[in-house]
Formats: structure tokens, sequence, C-alpha cells
């Protein structure tokens, strides 16, 4: 039996009824430095809360998975050391073993659609590494979005990544990639990937209408909401792009493989650009928490 822990904020929210977000916990435990990834936290269920939802933040802890944290649990799991890093291949035995994890997308998926929500807010999504013809590292995330019925909004894929490849393998795997009020599909820190996303919408009601067809056609699965970065926060691709294939390079370098790659890649990016990424990264999680809630507000409506 899953022991699940509801924080109370959304044990009120499902009384009612009311719109949840889901949110991870490895971009707090892995993907930026303590004190900003508290802070960061913090502000993203604020911005969910100032939309008219209620946030979940998912983890692991003591084999038990939280839908919700209390202040003192997402502050404790901000500066804990040695917290794994649970995909949909060991959420279960980390429940079973009672041990304590951080979710990444593709088990922050699992967790909403275990808790009955529809909506999720990251930063982006794992995908198709640079060099995945030789290493085949490839991002479990791709293949819940294929599985798992949750509307995730993320500023695309990491740049870190091969984002052609990243696209063909959503196509192939019959996952929606929805570019939002743009054309290209966006690359993290930047606006524009210079790929075409196959579909284009302008609204929160739009992006929830579909989410909502798609159950209503019984097609198992969900919908990449790929929401660029606001305008003043970007780092245009010429500036980032060779800090980028830097970073690679020392990762190639030092042999760092498989779940220890894209942390790797993310600190180096932080320290290359003396913190620049991670204030591009803050604005762009909450900028996709402010479109999550909206989503989030429309497909409740939709169920009435
Ligand atoms: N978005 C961010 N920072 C992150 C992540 C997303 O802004 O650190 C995390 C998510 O948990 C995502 C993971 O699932 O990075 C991808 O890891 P991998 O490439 O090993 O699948
Ligand atoms: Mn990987």
């Amino acid at each position: 039996m899953i022991d699940i822990v509801y924080a109370a904020e959304v044990v009120a929210a499902r009384a009612e009824a009311r719109p949840i977000v889901a949110l991870e916990s490895t971009i707090i435990t892995h993907g930026m430095p303590w004190p900003q990834n508290a802070q960061t936290a913090r502000a993203v269920e604020a911005d969910v809360r100032a939309g008219g939802a209620v946030p979940a933040t998912m983890a692991v802890i003591g084999g038990r998975l939280h839908v919700g944290l209390e202040a003192a649990e997402l502050d404790a799991l901000a500066q804990a050391r040695d917290v794994a890093k649970l995909s949909r291949a060991d959420f279960a035995a980390c429940l079973a073993q009672g041990g304590t994890g951080a979710t990444t997308v593709a088990a922050t998926m699992i967790a909403a659609r275990l808790a009955g929500i529809a909506v999720f807010a990251t930063g982006g999504i794992g995908g198709v590494h640079r060099g995945a013809e030789s290493s085949f590292d490839m991002s479990a995330d791709l293949h819940e979005l294929a599985q798992t019925p949750v509307s995730v909004v993320a500023a695309g894929a990491k740049a870190i990544l091969d984002l052609p490849k990243t696209l063909e393998v959503l196509e192939t795997l019959g996952v929606p990639v929805i570019a939002v009020g743009e054309d290209e599909f966006p690359a993290f820190w930047s606006r524009g990937s210079g790929l075409r996303a196959p579909l284009r919408m302008e609204s929160a009601a739009e992006i929830a209408r579909a989410h909502v067809m798609r159950g209503d056609m019984g097609l198992p699965g969900g919908q990449l909401v790929a929401n660029p970065v606001p305008r003043a926060a970007e780092i245009p691709r010429a500036e980032i792009e060779p800090i980028i294939a830097r970073a690679l390079a020392e990762a190639e370098a030092q042999g760092v493989a498989g779940k220890a790659v894209t942390p790797f890649l993310l600190g180096r990016i932080f320290e290359l650009t003396e913190g620049r990424s991670l204030e591009t990264n803050i604005a762009l999680v909450r900028n996709n928490a402010r479109l999550a809630a909206e989503i989030a507000v429309e497909i409740a409506a939709l169920r009435g």
C-alpha cells in the first residue's frame, strides 16, 4: 500500500475540488544550490497560489509519498545531502524500502496521477542527450509524457540536450508539444531554438481544452506545454551555447554518466555564467508556475 501524506492545504483543496498544481523536488535537490533552491521553491508555490491554485510539491520522505510539503519539510529537503533522484525506475523501490528521494519530471507525473492532479510546472524536461547515438542517454521524462495523463509546463527541454532529437522522440511517442504564443520550441535559457514546435496555442483555456479532449478520447499520456522564458530574463542562444559546449566537454572528460549528467551540467553552467543561468532558471520556472495555475483553473472549470 502506498502511504500518501497530503499537506494541509492540499487536503483542503481536494475536499473542495479546487485546482491543484504539482511541483517537482529534483529541481530543489539537484537543480539549484542552497539557499536559492529553497527561496525559489517557496516563490514558485506563492506564484501558484496567486494564480488561484494550490501547490503540491512532491517528494518521498521516509518511504511516504508527500503530496505537498509543509514549510519545514521543504526547507529540510532543500538542505539535505545525498537525497536520491527518483524517476519511474526507482520510485516504487524507494517507497518500499522506506527511503527518501526527490521526484524528477517522470516521478512527479506519476505522483500527480496518483493524487488526481492534472497539471505540473517545472523548469525544463529531460530529453535526448547530445551524443545519445553512442551513450543511449535519453531521459525517462519522454516516455512518461507518452503514458501518464499530466500536462507539464516547462520552458521546453533543457538546452544542454539535443533538441532536434528530443522533438523527434516526442513525435514518435505521440506527445503533443505545444509552444505558447510562439512558433518556435523554446530552449530553456533562450526563447528560441531555431526549431518549429509542432503545435502552437495562445491561451490557458485552449491548453486546458486539449488536455481534457485527450482524456475524453481515452488517449494515454500528457502534453508538453512549452512556455518560453520571459524576455527580460533570457540568455540569448549565441551566449549560452559556447558555455554549454564547455560544460559538456568537461562532463565527457570526467566520465560523468547516468543520473549525474544533468545536475553536473547545470552546476557547471551556473559557475561559468557566474550565477546568471540560475537567475534565468528561477525566472522561467516561476513563469511556468503562473501558467500552470491558469491551466489548472481552466481544467477545473471544464470539469465543473
Ligand atoms: N528543470 C529545471 N532543473 C532541473 C530539472 C528540471 O529547471 O534540475 C530536473 C527534472 O527533475 C528533470 C531532470 O526530470 O532535471 C532531468 O534529469 P535527467 O536528464 O537525468 O532525466
Ligand atoms: Mn539520463
